[in-house]
C-alpha cells in the first residue's frame, strides 16, 4: 500500500506510477488457444469431451444439462439463498427493463422521414467460470440484461471441474431465463459458441467473463461472433471525508481487494488522521477475513491511501483513474458526483457499499476495469441490441436532396451511383 499527499513535490510522478501500475499478468497462451479452436472447429462434440476429461477430470455422459438436473440442483439449495437470487433478479430486471430505449422516427424539413430502429440479437452465449469466480450473481448480471432486450436464445457455458457445478450457478441460470446449458468450459466452450458442433448451434455473441484462455479464446473468435469487453481484475475508489466509521470503509476497500490479488483499492480523503484510522482498521479487517490472504496481496501491491486538499482534487484524480467502481461518502455526495466524468459505477452516500450493487441494487456489475471507463460502460441491454436505421422519401423529397447527392457521386467518380438519382429525377446527363 501507498500513501500519496498532494501536497508533497512529488506526488504528480508517484500518483502517475500508481495509474501506470501493471496490475494483470496475462500468460501467453494465444497458440494453445488457436489449437483448441481449430481442434473443436474439426471435430465438434468429441473434442468438446475430450477437453472436459483434460481439463476437468472426468467423462460427461451427455453436454447438455438437462431441466430434471436443473431442477435437483435448485431443489438442494437453501430456500432463503432462493428468495435472495429472487430479489437480486427481480430488481436487476427492473432496472434493465427501464434501460431500454425508444425508437426514432423524425420527418425533416426536406420532406425524408428518417427512423432508427432497435432490435434484439438473434442468439448469445454466457460464459460462466468454474472455480473460484464461479458467481450465480454474474450469471443475473449477464443473462437478464440478455432476456430483457428480447433475445430469443440464451446459451450459457460452464465448466464441470470433477463433474461438478455449483447448484447456486444452475438456480441462477434458471432465473434468468436462460434457455440452454453445456457444461462446457474453457476456451473451448467460447469456440462451441462462436463455430458451433453437432450438438451446439452458434451464437451471435459472447459474453461473460474467464481466465487467460477464456479472455484470449473470445480475442480469437472477434468478428466471427461479437464480444463484450475483456474483463481486467476489479477496483475501487472510495472518496470519504472524516464523518465516515473507518471500519466501514476499511470493509468496502477490502470487499474489492478480496477479489484478486490483482485487484486495486484506493482511498481518497482530505483528513490525514482519518487515512490512518483506515489504514489501521485495514489492518484489522485483514486479521478476521478468510480471504486475507487475496485481500493482504491486493492491498499490499496495489493498494493506496491519498491525502488531497479539497474535493476539486478529489475529483480530479478521480477523473485520471477512470476507476471501476467509485464509492462518494461525503456532504451532499450528488454534487461531488456531478463533475466525475469516467468512473464505471457510482454508489452514493455513507449507506451504499458498492457490495449492494455487486448483488441487489440493480445496475449491472460487469463494468469497465483498467480504466476503460474513460471510453466504455457498463454491461446493459444496449449490449444485447443493435440498430438499424431508415429512410423513406417520396418524390418530392428525393427532389430536394437529390442533386446533391448526384453532385457528390460525380465527384467521386461513381457514375452508377450518381445515375441511380439522376434517372429518377430525370436530369440531363453528363456529355
Ligand atoms: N465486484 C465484482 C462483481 C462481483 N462481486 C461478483 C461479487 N460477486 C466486479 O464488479
Ligand atoms: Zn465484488
Amino acid at each position: 500500500m501507498i500513501r500519496l499527499s498532494t501536497t508533497e513535490a512529488d506526488f504528480e510522478p508517484r500518483f502517475a506510477a500508481l495509474i501506470e501500475q501493471a496490475r494483470e499478468t496475462t500468460a501467453k497462451v494465444d497458440a494453445a488457444v488457436s489449437a483448441i479452436i481449430a481442434d473443436v472447429r474439426a471435430n465438434g462434440d468429441a473434442a468438446l469431451i475430450d477437453y472436459t476429461q483434460r481439463f476437468d477430470r472426468w467423462k460427461p455422459g451427455a453436454l447438455r444439462i438437462t431441466d430434471a438436473e436443473l431442477a435437483e440442483a435448485e431443489a438442494s439449495v437453501e430456500p432463503a439463498l432462493l428468495e435472495a437470487l429472487d430479489l437480486a433478479a427481480a430488481r436487476i430486471e427492473a432496472f434493465h427493463r427501464a434501460q431500454m430505449p425508444a425508437d426514432l422516427e423524425m420527418k425533416d424539413a426536406q420532406g425524408l422521414t428518417l427512423g432508427m430502429r432497435w432490435g434484439a440479437l438473434d442468439a448469445v452465449g454466457l460464459y460462466v467460470p468454474g472455480g473460484k469466480a464461479a458467481y450465480p450473481s454474474s450469471v443475473l448480471m449477464n443473462a437478464i440484461p440478455a432476456r430483457v432486450a428480447g433475445v430469443g436464445r440464451v446459451v450459457m457455458c460452464v465448466p464441470t471441474p470433477d463433474g461438478v457445478t455449483n447448484p447456486l450457478v444452475l438456480a441462477a441460470a434458471r432465473r434468468a431465463g436462460v434457455s440452454e446449458l453445456w457444461r462446457v468450459g474453457g476456451a473451448q466452450a467460447i469456440a462451441a459458441m462462436a463455430w458451433g458442433t453437432e450438438s451446439i448451434a452458434p451464437v451471435d455473441r459472447i459474453a461473460g467473463p474467464g481466465n487467460a484462455y477464456v479472455a484470449e479464446a473470445k480475442r480469437q473468435v472477434f468478428g466471427r461472433v461479437g464480444i463484450d469487453s475483456i474483463a481486467g481484475p476489479s477496483e475501487v475508489v472510495v472518496i470519504a471525508d472524516a464523518s465516515n466509521d473507518a471500519a466501514h470503509v476499511a470493509m468496502d476497500l477490502m470487499a474489492q481487494a478480496e477479489h484478486d490479488e490483482a485487484a486495486q483499492s484506493i482511498l481518497i480523503t482530505d483528513d490525514a488522521a482519518f487515512a490512518e484510522a483506515v489504514v489501521q482498521a485495514v489492518e484489522q479487517a485483514l486479521a478476521t477475513l478468510p480471504r486475507a490472504g487475496i485481500a493482504g496481496e491486493s492491498w499490499r501491491r496495489h493498494g493506496a491511501v491519498v491525502l488531497v486538499r479539497n474535493w476539486d482534487e478529489a475529483c480530479e484524480l478521480t477523473n485520471r483513474l477512470a476507476p471501476e467502481h467509485l464509492q462518494i461518502m461525503v456532504d451532499a455526495p450528488r454534487a461531488l458526483f456531478s463533475r466525475i466524468r469516467h468512473a464505471g459505477a457510482a454508489f452514493l452516500g455513507p449507506w451504499c457499499p458498492e457490495a449492494v450493487g455487486d448483488y441487489v441494487a440493480g445496475p449491472n456489475h460487469v463494468l469497465p476495469t483498467g480504466r476503460s471507463a474513460r471510453y466504455a460502460s457498463g454491461l446493459s441491454v444496449f449490449d444485447f441490441l443493435k440498430r438499424t436505421t431508415w429512410v423513406e422519401a417520396d418524390r418530392a423529397a428525393l427532389e430536394a436532396v437529390g442533386p446533391a447527392a448526384v453532385a457528390l457521386a460525380r465527384a467521386e467518380g461513381l457514375t452508377a451511383h450518381a445515375e441511380s438519382v439522376a434517372q429518377r429525377l430525370r436530369l440531363n446527363r453528363p456529355t
